[in-house]
């Protein structure tokens, strides 16, 4: 299975689309014009966008906070994820929550309970619905790597496993879970040993190659789809900020910070592009000015939009149902 050019340079697109995005969230947010804190994917892109785009318009995806690729792979654009980091009216929440708690059910992205690994059962729950309505749709869902160790994980994963049902689950094994390396939060090397105990396939691939995640996500996805049950991706990867904007990170090692900037995601992808002729430098600058004028005209977009009325408070407070296909 190969990737088409057109994909290689969407894929491109989206991992030019979350960093600038992000980048200048955490900009803003140092300069006290974004409300709440700010928590990125930097250094880890290439995960959410590669399973991000590898799904298919009816499939569900249930991402966690640093999944910024998915949401605007689905279709949530960069103006109200601005204006949701604004606190602003337009933003996701309307201004009901500070930043990636998010979801938008009309795009197939469920929002993102805060507790984590939460989103494991809840896709699961997805799954099962797909399966007893004999749907040829799948659910996605992922967590970090500090999220496997908690309880919600093995429910998830067990259930969906006894049932077969049709999900795949990403872990983004970015080596920290706030200060807690792995070492310190489990005694196996590789996280996908964890799947080997639901009876459960697995893989592990190199997070920071968007194709690699890309084309590991569309097999399992595949095999989710036509009955075979759930698969569990590791993908390893490396957090290349504090926690959240306000985390120094000085706890992180810095020789293991240059070992992985040495693979940024990125510059990984440029380099294949450009080595393989599939594109040439004036074309990823040009997609790279297309990304950055789409940043300006979200920021402005969230500068410009008005912040909720008090009594918005007291809307969609209560899921709307959504009408049947
Ligand atoms: C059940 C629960 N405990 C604690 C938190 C607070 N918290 C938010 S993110 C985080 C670290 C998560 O680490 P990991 O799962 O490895 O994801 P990463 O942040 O590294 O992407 C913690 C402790 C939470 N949201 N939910």
């Amino acid at each position: 299975m190969d990737a088409k050019r057109e994909d290689l340079l969407q894929l491109y697109y989206y991992l030019k689309l979350t960093r600038r995005l992000e980048d200048r969230v955490t900009s803003l947010y140092h300069q006290g014009k974004i409300l709440g804190g700010a928590w990125t994917s930097n250094g880890t892109e290439a995960v959410s966008v590669g399973f991000g785009y590898a799904l298919e318009k009816n499939d569900i995806a249930a991402p966690y906070f640093r999944d910024m690729g998915v949401f605007l792979i689905r279709g949530i654009t960069a103006k109200r994820i601005m204006a949701q980091y604004f606190g602003k009216k337009t933003g996701v929440t309307g201004g009901k929550e500070g930043n990636v708690h998010i979801g938008d059910l009309n795009f197939g992205v469920i929002g993102f309970p805060s507790h984590l690994a939460d989103n494991y059962p809840v896709g699961t729950g997805a799954a099962l619905a797909f399966k007893i309505r004999g749907e040829k749709r799948i659910a996605v869902a992922c967590t970090g790597d500090g999220g496997t160790s908690r309880g919600d994980f093995h429910e998830g994963m067990n259930f969906a496993a006894v049932r077969k049902l049709p999900i795949v689950f990403i872990c983004n094994n970015n080596q920290y879970a706030y200060s807690t390396p792995l070492q310190l939060q489990m005694s196996i090397k590789n996280i996908a040993e964890r799947a080997l105990a639901y009876g459960m396939s697995s893989k592990i691939v190199d997070g920071n190659n968007v194709i690699e995640v890309y084309m590991a996500a569309k097999e399992a996805y595949e095999i989710a789809r036509n009955g075979g049950g759930p698969t569990f991706i590791e993908c390893k990867t490396m957090r290349m900020h504090g926690h959240s904007e306000h985390d120094s990170a000085k706890y992180v090692p810095r020789e293991l910070l240059d070992e992985w900037k040495k693979k940024d995601p990125i510059l990984n992808m440029e380099k294949y592009l450009l080595e393989n002729n599939i594109s040439q430098k004036a074309e990823l600058e040009s997609i790279d000015s297309r990304v950055k004028k789409e940043i300006e005209e979200a920021e402005a977009f969230a500068e410009q939009s008005p912040y909720p009325e008090p009594e918005d408070g007291m809307k969609g407070l209560y899921a709307t149902p959504i009408a049947e296909e």
